[in-house]
């Protein structure tokens, strides 16, 4: 390339170590990369804005990468993540994300709320709190349905909440994206290390063995956040098994949501006999087992009224049948909603944050991040709740429902991603491996 075109760019070009301070600021490690809480060096940076920094794991613009800016550049509304900027940096060929920053997340939130219970200590929780959340949840769920994008991996540590600032308390949803490393199609499983993964957000047509992503998959997800913003425990909280199977069927995880929900009736769940692992669940299950098990009795048990609207819209979006499921756009409108007191844009409602800010991680944590005793409950918080974090693992889930990604052809539209990071079609190269580097 032409060596003065290549001084005048290098010269031009944004490079994120000089537009912000991160050193010693890291706030996230894990299979995605290291995320850092930055802030603007010098300059007009009187509002003190804080952002999050995500260096993307390994170099280049990868499958992945490409496929998060692809996303995340189409997208906007007010509770899913915003991505403000791409830095590529070219002295280390490292991909940037710039974020605005989000202090708290319900991974942590719900963790405080648990320890404050453990503790008996009194913690004033806003009295429309947990409304609030679930709302703005399902306007940024519904807002990604209507754009044909599913989440596929809704847990609390994907629900942030930004702190104090402009949009203090506002749910913004997030993927940190350890789904996505179970689509490894050219990783042999027996590379894997075993690993740890939870199945709690799962809904049970997938534990079943559906072959495809759909939206009332990330509606059980939300009905489990919900019930666990009531309860501050996981609904559906099973033993972890160690996984190195591509098996989606989960004995345990089933055992769990039947103990709590009861074995569906024929009637309940017609299509159930046409799930791909209803001949194991036949096998393995009685339903004379769980007679006495339903929702009612597991909330009423965590003091939560089975006449509440809160109750009525729980048991909507923890439907078992998911054909039967509610939409996030009925939800919206569910009655819960219209009662006092209504929900708002501030789930904190002005009152004092109780939560803690997120710790700085050292280069220790780092080490001890890839052997599962990472700090705070999880540097990497890919699987929720005081477990060690992801591994390299590939589960196969279902297939990608062509509707989950807006754009089909991925190969085409990884070029396209690349000319809109301003690279000149010169310097794409294409390789063997599902990685698409190019010349920095
Ligand atoms: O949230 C991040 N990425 C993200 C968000 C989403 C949706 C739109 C579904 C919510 N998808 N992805 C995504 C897509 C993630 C990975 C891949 C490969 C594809 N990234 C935000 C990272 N956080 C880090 C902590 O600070 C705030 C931003």
């Amino acid at each position: 390339m032409d060596f003065e075109y290549k001084q005048k760019t290098n010269a031009e070009r944004a490079k994120v170590e000089d537009l912000f301070d991160y050193e010693g600021c890291k706030v996230g490690r894990g299979t995605y990369g290291h995320v850092y809480k930055g802030k603007r060096k010098n300059r007009l940076n009187t509002d003190g804005r804080e952002y999050a920094l995500k260096q993307i794991e390994g170099t280049g613009i990868s499958m992945s990468a490409c496929r998060e800016i692809a996303l995340l550049r189409e997208l906007k509304h007010p509770n899913v993540i915003s991505l403000q900027k791409v830095f590529l940096s070219h002295t280390d060929r490292k991909v940037w994300l710039l974020f605005d920053y989000a202090e708290h997340d319900l991974w942590h939130i719900i963790k405080f709320h648990r320890s404050a219970k453990a503790n008996k200590k009194q913690i004033d929780v806003p009295k429309n709190m947990v409304k609030s959340l679930l709302f703005q949840i399902l306007d940024g769920i519904h807002y990604l349905h209507a754009n044909w994008v599913l989440h596929r991996d809704l847990k609390p540590a994907n629900i942030l909440v930004m702190g104090e600032g402009e949009e203090r308390g506002r749910v913004k949803i997030a993927d940190m994206g350890f789904a996505r490393l179970f689509n490894s199609p050219l990783k042999p499983l027996a590379d894997l290390d075993p690993v740890v993964v939870t199945f709690w957000y799962r809904a049970p047509e997938l534990l079943l063995g559906a072959r495809h992503y759909t939206k009332a998959i990330d509606i059980w997800a939300i009905g489990c956040i919900f019930a666990e913003l009531l309860t501050y425990e996981p609904i559906f909280h099973c033993r972890q098994e160690d996984i190195k199977t591509s098996n989606p069927y989960h004995h345990d995880q089933l055992d769990r949501i039947f103990n709590v929900m009861g074995f569906p009736q024929d009637k309940d769940w017609e299509d159930i006999r046409k799930m791909p692992e209803h001949g194991t669940l036949t096998k393995d299950f009685k339903r004379s087992n769980y007679v006495n098990c339903n929702l009612v009795k597991y909330m009423e048990k965590h003091k939560v009224k089975p006449d509440s609207k809160q109750f009525h819209l729980l048991q909507k979006l923890l439907t078992m049948d998911p054909t039967k499921r509610i939409t996030s756009e009925l939800a919206m409108k569910d009655p819960y909603f219209l009662e006092d007191p209504l929900p708002s844009q501030d789930v904190f409602e002005g009152k004092n944050i109780p939560y803690p800010k997120r710790e700085f991680l050292t280069d220790d944590d780092d080490d001890k991040a890839d052997t599962g005793a990472s700090k705070a409950g999880g540097a990497d918080q890919s699987s929720g709740h005081n477990q060690p974090p992801a591994k390299r693992v590939r589960v196969m889930p279902p297939s990608t429902a062509q509707n989950w990604y807006p754009y089909k052809n991925q190969h085409i539209h990884n070029v396209q991603a690349q000319q809109a990071l301003q690279f000149s079609s010169s310097n794409i190269q294409t390789s063997t491996s599902s990685t698409y580097t190019s010349r920095f």
